[in-house]
Order: structure tokens, then C-alpha cells, then sequence
């Protein structure tokens, strides 16, 4: 488990200048851009935990480029970002999974040199039951810095290594903020009471293996026979005690992957014969876990390959991803190449 930091009052903002701080050529550009980003959050947040009440709950007539059904709260969530983000300065570009091409700056603001991609509400499904749901992001450098133009469809489809920041907020029992910029993944935890987002746990190690396994088994006559083989050895009970594993399965990416960050074990949503390049987006969910799962030391591939280093092709190019625990996805990735 991570080391809780009771001795420390930290906030995030404070997190985000003293670490601003240790970059002297940074203009503050960035920091700028993850306070209102936060912004963002504090208000999703709060309308998360009002939709009941807000009627904000229930599907409208619309449904998104892949198909789904498309909450209300979808939709409020990724009006928040973009308001929040427009006019800063600091963005030259956005990419949305709720819009189906890049979101332009208005020509009126200034054009960063920034890009943020992100998931406003992640777990959509689980809206209307209470269950955790989250918001998922990334952020890059725009490709060309001098420019000052707006920012294009590439700036959003560069591989994962180049992301400058990732994370997520996830609204669950208590609302709390996960992100890494390359030191380490941290998380902070929001105080009502205060209205602030406080260092709860510092740079979060996931344990080298679990004995959790996250995926939809429901999906199990689909995989192919390594999967299958493999899901099979790890209900197989060993000598040492280290099998069974427990099937542990939200079905919102957030809440299982920041069960494995903590927990260790391994998260999965394979390819298989009605999904052949799987269910989740590479750009603005598989990504940005990718690197919190990075930074804090486990693995994150789509089988074989490191995900971080597949340049996406399209902005809601679908990937097949198995992260967690190192010992856990290498163990997955024997079975799945033999
Ligand atoms: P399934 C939620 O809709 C989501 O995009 C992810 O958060 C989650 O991991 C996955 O889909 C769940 O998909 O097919 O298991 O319901």
C-alpha cells in the first residue's frame, strides 16, 4: 500500500507550483493549465454528486462516434472541459471521446502550446447506479512549439512516451485525483470542506505482482486460447498460495485500474473475435493509464507491444490492453504468444 501522507498539507495547487518550480526554463504555462483543468474537475465533480438530484441522470437521444448511448452527464462533463480550457492560453487543440474530430480553439483566444486529450466521464454505464465513474487525460507538447497557429488533429495522435502529463479524477466514495508527469504518480484526495484537493498518497508503487485479475469474463467464449489458457491457470490453486487469483471487475476502466495501482494484480481488456482491436480508446483512455501505470512501476502492452510507443492513427483508435503488475503482464503476454 502507498505511504499515506498525513504530516504534509498539501494541495494541489501548491504540488503543481513547487514542481513547476523545479523546471526554471518552465513559463508557467503549464501549471496555469492543470489549475484550470482542476477547476474543471472541482465542478464535474460536484455535478456528479448532484446528478440524482440535478435530474442530470438518464440517456438523451444521442449517441457518440462508437455507437453508445450518450449520457446527459456525458455531455454537461465535456462542456465543463471545454469551457474551462478554451480560453486559457495555454491549449492550441483538444480531442474529446464525446466529439468525433479535434476540438478547436475559438479564434478569438490565444493558441498554446499544449494539447489535451481526455475521456470526460468515464463508465458511462454505471451513471445511473451509483457506481464510480471517472474523467481520464492527457497532455502534450504541440508538435511544432514556435507556431502559434491552432493546433491540428496530429497534435493529438502522437505515441504515449511524448505525453508531458496523465491521469485521472475518479468520483467515488471520496473524490480523488491521480496524475504523473514523469516523477512518480500521486494522488489527491478532495475535502469538501475545504474545497481543496489534498496529497494523500505520494509516488504510488504497485506491488511487482497481485492476485487480483480485472476483465469482463463475459467476453470468455470470444478470447482466444492463450487468454483462456491463461485466466484458467490463474483459478488454478497453487502450493505456494499465490493462486487463485480473485476476479475483481467494475467496468469502469478508472475505478479497476486504480484498484490495481493499489492492489497490484492485472487489468484486461483483450481483443477478441467480435472486438479485434478490443473495446478501449489508445488515445484518451489506454494512454494516459498507461503512464500512471508506467510511473509507478508496473507494465502496460497490448500483448505484445509497449503501448506507449504505438503512434495512433486516429483519434478513437481502439487498442487491446493488458496492465498492471510486471509479474502479472509478462505472465499473460507468455500465454498469449506461445
Ligand atoms: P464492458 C466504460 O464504458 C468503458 O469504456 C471503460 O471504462 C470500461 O473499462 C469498459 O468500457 C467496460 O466495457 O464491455 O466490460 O462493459
Amino acid at each position: 500500500m502507498p505511504i499515506v501522507n498525513m504530516s504534509k498539507l498539501i494541495t494541489i495547487e501548491r504540488h503543481i507550483v513547487e514542481a513547476g518550480a523545479l523546471h526554471p526554463e518552465a513559463t508557467g504555462e503549464f501549471s496555469r493549465l492543470l489549475r484550470d483543468f482542476m477547476l474543471a474537475l472541482r465542478i464535474v465533480a460536484r455535478d456528479v454528486r448532484r446528478a440524482g438530484l440535478n435530474d442530470m441522470l438518464g440517456m438523451t437521444e444521442d449517441t457518440n462516434v462508437h455507437g453508445e448511448n450518450v449520457k446527459r452527464l456525458d455531455i454537461h462533463a465535456n462542456e465543463v472541459i471545454f469551457r474551462s480550457m478554451d480560453h486559457g492560453g495555454h491549449l492550441c487543440v483538444m480531442a474529446s471521446e464525446e466529439a468525433e474530430s479535434i476540438i478547436p480553439i475559438p479564434d478569438e483566444y490565444r493558441k498554446g502550446k499544449y494539447v489535451l486529450v481526455f475521456d470526460p466521464l468515464d463508465g458511462s454505464s454505471n451513471i445511473d447506479v451509483n457506481v464510480s465513474i471517472g474523467t481520464i487525460f492527457s497532455i502534450y507538447r504541440r508538435i511544432d512549439e514556435s507556431s502559434v497557429e491552432a493546433g491540428t488533429v496530429e497534435d493529438c495522435l502522437q505515441p504515449g512516451w511524448k505525453q508531458v502529463a496523465a491521469g485521472y479524477a475518479m468520483y467515488g466514495s471520496s473524490t480523488q485525483f491521480v496524475y504523473t508527469t514523469g516523477d512518480g504518480v500521486d494522488v489527491f484526495t478532495f475535502d469538501p470542506t475545504i474545497g481543496e484537493f489534498l496529497l494523500t498518497f505520494e509516488k504510488i508503487r504497485i506491488p511487482e505482482r497481485g492476485k487480483i485479475y480485472s476483465v469482463n469474463s463475459g467476453n470468455a467464449h470470444k478470447w482466444s486460447p492463450g487468454l483462456r489458457e491463461y485466466v484458467t491457470h490463474l483459478l488454478r490453486p497453487s502450493d505456494d498460495g499465490c493462486r487463485p487469483y480473485s476476479l475483481r471487475y467494475v467496468g469502469t476502466m478508472v475505478a479497476d485500474i486504480h484498484r490495481t495501482l493499489y492492489y497490484g494484480g492485472i487489468f484486461m481488456y483483450p481483443a477478441d473475435t467480435s472486438a479485434p482491436t478490443g473495446k478501449l480508446r489508445l488515445v484518451y483512455e489506454v494512454n494516459p493509464m498507461a503512464f500512471i501505470i508506467e510511473q509507478a512501476g508496473g507494465r502496460a502492452t497490448d500483448g505484445k507491444n509497449r503501448i506507449m510507443d504505438v503512434t495512433p492513427e486516429s483519434l478513437h483508435q481502439r487498442i487491446p490492453c493488458f496492465m498492471g503488475s510486471t509479474q502479472d503482464v509478462l505472465e499473460v503476454e507468455s500465454y498469449l504468444n506461445t
